[in-house]
């Protein structure tokens, strides 16, 4: 891989010109807005990424919806003044954005949480409802926060020495004091948030599948499962029930099955460690019929 095209405004970038497609997803995003759509729409990267939640909640109510897949090279091809034009054309730079005819919105949780609420899937009371507010916060520190996954798993520009040893500090290995045991650490919060739940229902919160279930499920199995399976299964066997007990609701399976994407995305392992092939994703759960 031409590790150059990754870096932003290096002359290999300045190469690729803006092709029709990007022109025309720049266009497509600028004009997105309440009045301008028929029906929901989401843009993200066709990775499971963070959107796995939303989609699953779009599925599970059975919404028709348009989804944008946008992929990495779309993503970084320059516009004619050399920037990222695709990224520059979203308020915040990100995706996923998800925008129907009564709401315009460019955060992930702030999705999950309104179409959640929505789907009666915010918890049945106040008490419950905060709850699962926790729940989803600590699910985004598992992925963004400074010893979360996502920084130890992306590696771009990264020395190969440095790499592995955040990589074995995030595992619990030295030398990173404070910064180590990333993953376990991430892991025993949710199981403390599970046994939280007095209601012995298998679920986060409450006596029933929550937006918390399907961000945990989420960070769980498709993240931190597939990044360490045997330390995930091994040590965490709690969580490992805890996913499998997910997978077995109604519409998870034909989820996994029918509509997720495989999480092709950066090339390894020069851009990121793991996390980016479809066989990460396979038999971290067994599917029922
Ligand atoms: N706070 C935002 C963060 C979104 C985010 O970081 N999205 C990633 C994809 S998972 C992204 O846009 N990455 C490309 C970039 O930052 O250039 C949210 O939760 O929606």
């Amino acid at each position: 891989m031409n590790m150059a095209f990754y870096h932003r405004n290096t002359s290999t970038m300045k190469e690729i010109a803006m092709t029709d497609r990007v022109a025309q997803l720049v266009s497509l995003v600028k004009g997105l807005s309440q009045d301008s759509v028929s029906k929901p729409t989401l843009v993200y990267f066709n990775i499971v990424g963070i959107a796995w939640p939303i989609r699953v909640l779009l599925h599970l109510e059975k919404i028709d919806y348009d989804y944008v897949p946008v992929t990495i090279m779309d993503w970084i091809t320059p516009g004619p003044d050399g920037t990222q034009i695709l990224k520059h054309a979203f308020r915040n730079h990100h995706v996923p954005l998800y925008v129907d005819q009564e709401v315009y919105l460019d955060q992930s949780m702030q999705i999950v949480t309104t179409l959640a609420e929505r789907a009666g899937m915010l918890g049945v009371n106040q008490s419950e409802r905060i709850a699962v507010q926790a729940v989803l916060a600590h699910c985004y520190d598992a992925l963004f926060h400074f010893n979360g996954l996502l920084p130890v798993n992306i590696r771009l520009n990264i020395a190969d020495d440095v790499a592995q040893a955040r990589l074995e500090s995030f595992m619990g290995g030295e030398p990173w004091g404070l910064a180590t045991n990333g993953y376990r650490n991430q892991l025993s919060a949710f199981v403390n948030y599970l046994e939280s739940n007095h209601s012995d229902s298998g679920f986060m919160v409450g006596d029933a599948m929550t937006a918390a279930d399907l961000w945990a499920f989420n960070v769980l199995c498709n993240w931190f499962k597939a990044f360490d399976r045997q330390v995930f299964s091994t040590e965490f066997r709690q969580l490992d029930t805890y996913i499998q007990h997910i997978a077995e609701q109604p519409g998870i399976a034909s989820y996994i099955r029918e509509v997720q994407e495989p999480t092709i995305w950066f090339p390894l392992p020069d851009v990121a460690m793991r996390l980016t092939s479809p066989e990460d994703l396979k038999g971290l759960v067994s599917l029922p019929d």
